[in-house]
């Protein structure tokens, strides 16, 4: 169904509104007392973007392409577990949603459709999988060739969730995603486990750097690391066959008392240097976000609550009317900074680099 958005932060209490309460509150939640998951979102209030003025801007482009894919904004679906929490329809509306308006996704092995059944609906279009690396080295074979399968243009290995996050709101609804991950039927323990962390921690390994090697070899795709808060770990994925770097404080669901997402991304843009892309994720809700994440040295920006929260509103429609709202504050803001490229808007002047 069609949905009105007046802006992203506000489809929250729609939401809530529309999804049961354990729902509601393991898509929403951060970790222990919420203070990094607030901060993402307020810390790029301590951004600024300086706009040029007399550039000649009449129609901004935002199109961008990303690992030789075209998008019509730099904007990805993050990737997020269980969307049938939010729509019945899940990564299959995610998938079409996106696929309408030209922005990429990324698919959670904690989804609650198959990648075969959600690669039915994108057919083609720009989509990456994220993994969380199982310790039955069987079953993550199983899933590089399903994410190959539906022509994945990356796996996106989930480097800060070797354990999840302690979420006091799965522990006040007594609520976890056993039974609604369509990718581990099968696969599970069995333990019931209150919150993501008790129920999946088993079926996690410690993680090394020459897990990097050993997937790309496998799978022969582009393997992104996610999770990446500091520049030394950027720089030493890179060293050893990342050909991404994600980062990403996991929207404030894991290490509370990490800095927010957008503080660290100027020093680890730095150190990568180019070499590689780089994604961006937590907090983001608005154009101006994007453009501050953009200026701060990201290719692409994820957005992950507001697109949970679309599907739960309309549907696919939801999602793609999400996606069409960033991109008019994306055009907005593009404008007036003077920026008639994406190209343009990464070389935007912001507050961590004030040089005139
Ligand atoms: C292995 C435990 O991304 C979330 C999801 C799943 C995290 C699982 C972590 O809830 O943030």
């Amino acid at each position: 169904q069609d949905i009105d958005v007046l802006n992203l932060s506000s489809l929250e209490e729609r939401a809530k509104k529309v999804i049961g309460q354990g729902e509601f509150g393991y898509i929403s939640e951060g970790s222990d007392d919420e203070y990094t998951k607030k901060r993402n979102t307020s810390a790029f209030n301590d951004v600024h973007l300086v706009p040029r003025v007399l550039q000649n801007v009449e129609e901004p482009d935002q199109t961008t392409e990303f690992l030789g894919r075209k998008l019509s904004s730099p904007i990805l679906a993050a990737p997020i577990a269980g969307n049938t929490l939010a729509h019945e329809s899940g990564e299959m509306g995610l998938a079409k949603g996106t696929k309408e308006a030209g922005v990429m996704m990324a698919q959670s092995t904690f989804a609650s459709k198959t990648i075969a059944e959600t690669a039915a609906v994108s057919a083609g279009a720009p989509y990456m999988f994220q993994l969380y690396m199982p310790k039955d080295w069987g079953y993550c074979k199983y899933l590089l060739d399903e994410a190959r399968n539906a022509k994945a243009s990356a796996i996106i290995l989930t480097a800060d969730s070797t354990l999840g996050g302690y979420r006091e709101a799965d522990v006040l609804n007594h609520y976890h995603l056993k039974g609604k991950i369509a990718n581990l039927d099968g696969y599970n323990t069995g333990k019931d486990g209150v919150g993501a962390g008790g129920l999946f921690a088993e079926s996690m390994q410690s993680l090394n750097l020459d897990l990097i090697d050993k997937l790309a070899a496998y799978s022969g795709l582009p393997v992104i690391i996610k999770g990446i808060q500091h520049p030394a770990d950027a720089d030493a994925a890179i060293k050893a066959g990342a050909a991404g770097i994600y980062v990403s404080n996991h929207g404030g669901r894991q290490l509370d008392g990490a800095p927010a997402s957008i503080e660290v991304l100027p020093a680890i843009a730095k150190v990568v240097n180019h070499r590689v892309p780089v994604i961006f994720d937590s907090g983001v809700r608005r154009g101006t976000n994007v453009l501050k994440a953009l200026a701060s040295g990201a290719d692409l920006v994820g957005v992950g609550r507001p697109f949970s929260y679309g599907l739960a509103l309309g549907g696919w429609k939801g999602v793609a009317a999400v996606a069409e709202h960033l991109k008019m504050e994306i055009n907005i803001a593009m404008q007036l900074t003077g920026s008639k490229t994406i190209e343009d808007v990464k070389n935007i002047q912001i507050s961590h680099d004030l040089k005139f």
